[in-house]
Parts: structure tokens; sequence; C-alpha cells
């Protein structure tokens, strides 16, 4: 394959499906160098972050998982494959984080009981590529000594992670006692035993509707819900945004950016296609889109007609 691939080629299905056969053949295999290689050669061919731990890692590990549950293999084949994703993300994390000492704070943990640590990892590191302080608490949390935990650091945000059917009702223990103290805290959740049991797969941004779906009392229910990490990502940027009293240019732009991105995932549009779509350079896109570029009226009107969206949708955050 071309090194020299254009934005298109990367949104393709089959350049993505090509990579991460390479990389989960090096997982099954145990060639931790050759995992490495695969990763490397998306990072330089420029394949963004999320849809490395996405579409590469966590696919791969499902693969690995469904072999071990239909006993193609040992259970030791699906060990060695998940520590060497561990160390990929290891490896990643160096070198992408740079995270100021003033950034907010989150705590990110699966529950009691919950010994898969690969989803709440890759939570933690997109959380730390962003610019967020993170204590990562791994797996099975006990939820007292947890709770005990959060009264001490004061996060901003918990992020919980359940994979195990069980842990819906662990999240709803410790949600519930957070929401029950004074302290304001932002509690998002999310996990395969979460997502598939309870058959999420839209974001609910609003807690009636979580409260609604769940069947848990709005007062006691999680900020945010959603199975894909882009999504939270986006939320857990607006949380400073949706703060603001007055809004200052620069904040206007960053919510523009951030619901521009929100909207064109939704769409599964890649920033390539949604620049030719608007007649407008990608790397444009791509600065307003982190909100540092200054848009005129007459692009965002290209944009949120690509969006089929009314351009007065793009001011408030919409998640
Ligand atoms: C690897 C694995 C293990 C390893 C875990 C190793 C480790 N260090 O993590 C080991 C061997 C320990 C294990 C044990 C068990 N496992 Co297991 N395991 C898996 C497997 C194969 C892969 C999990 C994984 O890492 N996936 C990759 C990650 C990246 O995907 P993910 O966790 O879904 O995370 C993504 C999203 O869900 C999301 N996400 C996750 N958390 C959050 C949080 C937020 C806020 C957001 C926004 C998103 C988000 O983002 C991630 C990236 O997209 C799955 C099979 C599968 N198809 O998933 C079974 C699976 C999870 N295991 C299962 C079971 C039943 C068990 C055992 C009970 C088996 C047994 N009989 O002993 C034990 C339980 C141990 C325990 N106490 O937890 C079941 C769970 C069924 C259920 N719903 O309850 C599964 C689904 C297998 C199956 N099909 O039955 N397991």
């Amino acid at each position: 394959m071309s090194r020299k691939i254009t934005n298109n080629i990367k949104s393709n299905q089959f350049y993505f499906n090509k990579i991460r056969d390479r990389y989960f053949d090096a997982l099954l295999n145990g060639q931790e160098n050759k995992a490495l290689a695969s990763i490397n050669y998306a990072l330089t061919d420029g394949l963004d972050i999320l849809n490395i731990y996405k579409k590469l890692i966590a696919e791969s590990m499902k693969k690995i998982g469904d072999m071990w549950h239909n006993n193609e293999i040992t259970i030791s084949h699906e060990h060695r494959a998940s520590q060497i994703t561990l160390n990929i993300l290891t490896y990643l994390r160096s070198n992408l984080v740079n995270t100021p000492s003033n950034a907010p704070l989150a705590i990110v943990s699966t529950v009691e009981g919950d010994a898969h640590i690969i989803g709440a990892r890759i939570i933690a590191d997109v959380l730390l590529i962003n610019n967020w302080n993170v204590d990562f608490l791994g797996t099975d949390t006990p939820s007292k000594d947890l709770l005990k935990f959060i009264k001490l650091r004061t996060p901003e945000l918990l992020v919980l992670s359940g994979t195990l059917d069980s842990s819906f009702n662990k999240c709803k223990e410790i949600t519930k006692e957070i929401k029950t103290t004074p302290q304001k805290i932002n509690v998002i959740w999310s996990g395969s035993g979460i997502t598939k049991k309870y058959n999420i797969d839209k974001n609910f941004n609003s807690k009636n509707l979580i409260s609604k779906h769940l069947g848990i009392e709005t007062k006691y229910c999680p900020d945010f819900l959603d199975k894909d990490p882009s999504h939270t990502l986006i939320y857990v940027k607006n949380l400073s945004n949706n703060n603001a009293k007055q809004v200052s240019t620069k904040k206007l732009m960053k919510i523009i950016g951030t619901n521009i991105q929100y909207l064109r995932s939704n769409k599964n549009l890649s920033q390539q296609e949604l620049a030719t779509k608007s007649k407008l350079d990608r790397t444009f896109l791509s600065a307003v889109e982190n909100g540092k570029r200054n848009i005129s009226i007459s692009a965002l009107q290209k944009i949120s007609i690509s969006l089929e969206r009314e351009i007065d949708d793009l001011f408030k955050p919409l998640i």
C-alpha cells in the first residue's frame, strides 16, 4: 500500500481492515514488535488516534475474545494479546500525553468485580491525550474505597467502565452515593456490559432520557451515556463550555468547532469528506473543529448545509 495515501483512502474501510488485520495477526501470534509496527504505520499515515483505539485496538481485542470463547485459542493466548495491547497503549500514551498541571481531574475506574481493564484504559488515555489529569485506578476497585477516594480527590469527572452485566448495579450504587453528596461531580459510564444490555447505540445527553431508558431516578443518573469514546470526548470538552456565563469569542469558536465535529461524526463523515462537500480546505476545517480558527459566516453556512442543520444549531453546545 502506498505510504502517500489520501485522506479519502484513510477513511476507507479497506484501509482500516488491512491495518487492523496486521495488528490482529501480531496479537494472535504474540509478536509485540509487529503489533507496534502496524500502529506506527497507521500513525505515520495520519490516522487519528481515536480511530486507532476504536478500530484497530478494540476491534482486534474483540476478535481475540471471540476466538477464546469459541475455544479456538487458549486463555493464555488471550492473556498474551491483552498484555501486548496494554504495552502498546503505554507506548501511545508516553508519546502523546503532555498534560498541563492545572488541567481538570478525572477519575477512571472499572467497578468492583470487573477485571476488564482495556476499555477503561482506552478512555483514561483518551482523556489524558486531551489535556485532562487522570487518576486511573485500573480494575475491580471496591465501591467503598472508590467513594472514599473520590471524596479525597474531588475530581470534576468520574468515569466508570462496566464490561460485565453485573457492573451496571455497581455503577448505579456508586452514582447514587455521589449524587447524594454536595460535591458537584460529573459522572459518565459506559462499557459493553451496560451498552449491550441496555441497547445503547446513540448518545444519551439528557438526564431525562437516561432516566427513562435505564429506569433510574433522574437525580441519581449519570450525566452522559454513550458507547462511543469520541462522543464522550466531545461531551467532556463541552463541560467547561457549558459553564460559561458570558461567551467569549474564543469559547464560541470552541463550541462551534465541537458541534461541527459532533455532527460530522454522527453522519459518519471524515474531515476530508465534509471539507470536500463544503468546498473548504481540510486543514482549515480541522483548525475550526479544534476551536483554533475563526470562521466566516459564509463558510459556516456551507458547513451547516452539508450537515443538513440550521446554522443557529451550531452556536450552542449540542452535547
Ligand atoms: C479480554 C477479556 C477478558 C480478560 C480481561 C483481561 C484484561 N486484563 O482486561 C479476562 C480473561 C480476565 C476475562 C475474564 C472474564 N470474562 Co471476559 N472478556 C474479554 C474479551 C475477550 C475482550 C474484552 C476487551 O478487552 N475488549 C476490548 C475493549 C477495548 O473493548 P470494550 O471493553 O468493549 O471497550 C470499548 C467500549 O465498550 C468502550 N468503553 C469501555 N468502557 C467505557 C467507558 C466509557 C465512559 C466510554 C465512553 C466507553 C467505554 O470503549 C472501548 C473502545 O471502543 C471480551 C469479549 C468481547 N467481545 O468483548 C470478554 C467478555 C467481556 N468477558 C466475559 C466474561 C463472561 C468473563 C468472565 C466471567 C469469564 C469467566 N467465566 O471467568 C471473566 C470475568 C472476570 C471478571 N471478574 O471481570 C463476557 C461478559 C459477558 C457479560 N456481558 O457479562 C464477554 C463479553 C465475553 C462473552 N462474549 O461472553 N475476560
